[in-house]
């Protein structure tokens, strides 16, 4: 039986239980005249994120300034997982770059080994440092 592998990595987010953001309040100047006025609508999203990169790497476990300009994996599908239930689905981008807009947990962030994109590729060496240049998934089964 062929075995899948899943890549794992936990971040946690923990940036103080009561984060202030220079936001006391947002607006919208609103005018109503003769009619109704159903165009006032406010969009959020989560003050932090998670990324960045996957990368084709030369097994290092670090990317290099020229595996980050020149070895990015496009459209490999990116999981968000929060206390094992799945959050978001989303992909990198042509340079490899990937994100979701997220509050303060601790999350999971899981890449499919079966998928076409990483056909033939296996894990590089994870957690060597450093943190913004190391790669961090877990083989998992
Ligand atoms: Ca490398
Ligand atoms: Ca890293």
């Amino acid at each position: 039986m062929k075995r899948k592998y899943l890549l794992l990595a936990v971040v946690v987010l923990c940036l103080g239980g009561e984060t202030t953001l220079a936001q006391p309040y947002v607006n919208a100047t609103a005018i109503v005249s003769g009619s109704p006025n159903d165009t006032i609508d406010f969009g959020f999203i989560r003050a932090y994120h998670i990324g960045d990169f996957v990368w084709e790497d030369d097994g290092d476990g670090i990317q290099s300034d020229y595996e980050r300009l020149h070895k990015g994996i496009k459209d490999v599908e990116v999981q968000l997982f929060e206390n094992n239930i799945p959050k978001d689905i989303t992909y990198t981008n042509d340079t490899g770059y990937y994100w979701f807009y997220v509050g303060n947990g601790t999350y999971e962030v899981r890449i499919n080994m079966s998928q076409v994109k990483l056909a033939g590729m296996i894990n590089t060496t994870p957690n060597v440092g450093p943190y913004d240049r190391d790669s961090n998934g877990i083989p998992a089964s």
